[in-house]
This record gives structure tokens, C-alpha cells and sequence, in this order.
């Protein structure tokens, strides 16, 4: 089936916000943080909105809402089942939703776009296109784009920041929201052809015992190129090669799984964050000589 393409005019600040993957907490955050204002804003939503995550009634009742308010459109992405819990209404409105948005210099797409010939799209190619940034595309016109989380277009420091490539005319979005330990809900903000973005987790607080310079940076796994060979094993880390680029990376057996008789890795990275003793930055995971920490949305190892 062709992709669904809705016309729209932005206003002054546009709020983008993409795979909420049931985290309606995260989204009320961030548009309280943003000050969206109904009137003033465009608020668009690029899909994956309430499978994957805890409060996935909750998250779908609240932009249901939310779209009844003017200049607020909503994208469907590939995670927009209809499931048992959906009243008749609901699964309707979800059937209903577009998979693009034409905005005139801007495109909005959950997955990404195969052309710019926005008519002639079928819309899995659309909802569900994987690394899109990476298939060596570029566009007349910019295209914001969630559902591949940013991290998996990291291969060496992991970061959950939107990503802009100006050359490509491609801006990336998901901060890996629900899906990533690390993980981030990512609102990207347009303003007069100004780009900016704010996040929100809920990670807690971690305050660096030692100063430590960074180091590392070598490799971050990403779902690409996930496979690995299990080299040594421990009892809490394992020594991987990875096979996509031959770097050996430490990384916690936890994170590590085996499918098909193939170990695999994603996200793991040799990334030693830069921190100041007494600074604080997020704490993503603690192990018993090291944690993994987030700061300013890189994430990296603190040894302690
Ligand atoms: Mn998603």
C-alpha cells in the first residue's frame, strides 16, 4: 500500500518528538520543559507511541488527546499495533494516521524515506527503514526521522543526541526511548530554521569519585553490526571480538546474548567518559569496579 502523505503548515517553534514507546511520563516532562504552547507550537509525533514501554494505554489516551488541539500532527510508525486493550475507537484513529508529514522544506517520517517522490512510497518502506542514514541518500529538503535509535549510527562513542547531517539533509531523532538502557526521550525543536533539542530519562544522579581523562572511543556496537565472538569469559565481563571491524572490547556478560548459536552485542562500547572528581552525570549501570554513566547524552565507562 502507498504511504499516507498529510500537507501541513508549521508554525513559528515546532516540537518533534518520535518513539514515546509508552512512556507518557517522559513526554509530559518534556513538553512541560519545552513550555509547549497549543496556540504557538506545531507538536509533531513521529510514531512508535505506546507498544515497548510501561504505560502504553496511558501514552496513546494522551496524544490522543494531545491531537485535538490545533497544529498537532501524529505519523504512524512500524510499532503501531492494534492490540486487545484498544476500544473501536481507538484502533480507528491509529488506522487513520499518516506516514508522512509535508511540511514544505521539511518532511517528517517515522522510518525514513526510500525517494523524495513522496506519492509514489509504500509505507512499510517508510515506517519500517532501517539505518537510514546509512544507505548513502541525500535530499533536497530536510527529512526529521525517528525509529532507528541514534546510538546504532554511534560506531564509536555512543550518544543518544539527535544526530544532524547537513550533507545528507537528515536529522535523526530517536534517542532510543524504552529501548536502551541509556536511553533518552529526545524533543528536537525548530524555531525560525534554528535547530535545538532537549532530553529527559530517568536516570539517577551519579557523583564521580576521581578525576578520570577519556579514553577508548574505538567502538560502540550497534545493531548492524552486532555479531561477536566470546574470546575469554569472566565472572562478570567477557573479552569479545567483534566481527564486523576485529576490536576486542571488555564488555559485562549481561549485556552480551546468543541467538542462533551467535553471540551478539549492541550498544557496547571502550569509551571512557571525561569527568572531574565531585562532577555529577547519570548513572546507566553500576558493576562491581566500574559503572556505566551518561553525560551531556554519551555515555561511557566510569572506573572507580
Ligand atoms: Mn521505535
Amino acid at each position: 500500500m502507498n504511504a499516507a502523505v498529510r500537507r501541513i503548515a508549521l508554525t513559528k517553534r515546532v516540537i518533534c518528538v518520535s518513539d514515546i514507546h509508552g512512556h507518557v511520563h517522559w513526554l509530559n516532562r518534556l513538553l512541560e520543559n519545552a513550555g509547549y504552547a497549543p496556540r504557538r507550537d506545531t507538536l509533531l509525533i513521529l510514531g512508535d507511541i505506546y507498544t515497548k514501554g510501561p504505560y502504553g494505554a496511558e501514552t496513546l489516551r494522551r496524544v490522543m488527546e494531545l491531537s485535538r488541539a490545533p497544529n498537532v500532527h501524529i505519523l504512524r510508525g512500524n510499532c503501531e499495533d492494534i492490540t486487545g486493550w484498544m476500544s473501536p475507537d481507538e484502533d480507528a484513529w491509529v488506522n487513520a494516521l499518516p506516514h508522512i508529514l509535508d511540511a514544505g522544506e521539511y518532511v517528517f517520517v517515522h522510518g525514513g524515506l526510500p525517494s523524495e517522490d513522496l506519492e509514489h512510497l509504500e509505507m512499510w518502506a517508510c515506517m519500517k527503514n532501517d539505518a537510514f542514514m546509512e544507505q548513502g541518500l541525500s535530499f533536497s529538503r530536510w527529512v526529521v526521522h525517528g525509529h532507528w535509535p541514534v546510538n546504532n549510527y554511534c560506531h564509536r562513542i555512543p550518544c543518544y543526541n539527535p544526530i544532524v547531517s547537513e550533507r545528507q539533509r537528515i536529522i535523526a531523532i530517536d534517542g532510543g526511548c524504552g529501548i536502551k538502557g541509556a536511553g533518552q526521550l529526545n524533543a528536537f525543536l525548530i524555531e525560525d530554521g534554528a535547530f535545538s533539542f532537549m532530553p529527559v530519562d530517568d536516570l539517577p544522579l551519579y557523583r564521580a569519585e576521581k578525576t578520570q581523562c577519556e579514553s577508548g572511543g574505538t567502538l560502540n556496537t550497534t545493531w548492524s553490526d552486532r555479531f561477536v565472538d566470546v574470546l575469554s569469559r569472566g565472572d562478570e565481563f567477557s573479552i569479545v571480538r567483534h566481527r564486523a571491524t576485529g576490536l576486542e572490547l571488555e564488555t559485562p556478560n549481561s549485556h552480551i546474548w546468543e541467538h542462533d548459536g551467535q553471540w551478539q552485542s549492541a550498544g557496547d562500547t571502550d569509551y571512557c567518559l571525561p569527568v572531574a572528581a565531585g562532577e555529577t552525570v547519570k548513572l546507566v549501570e553500576a558493576f562491581s569496579d566500574r559503572v556505566l554513566a551518561k553525560k551531556d547524552g554519551v555515555a561511557g565507562w566510569i572506573f572507580l
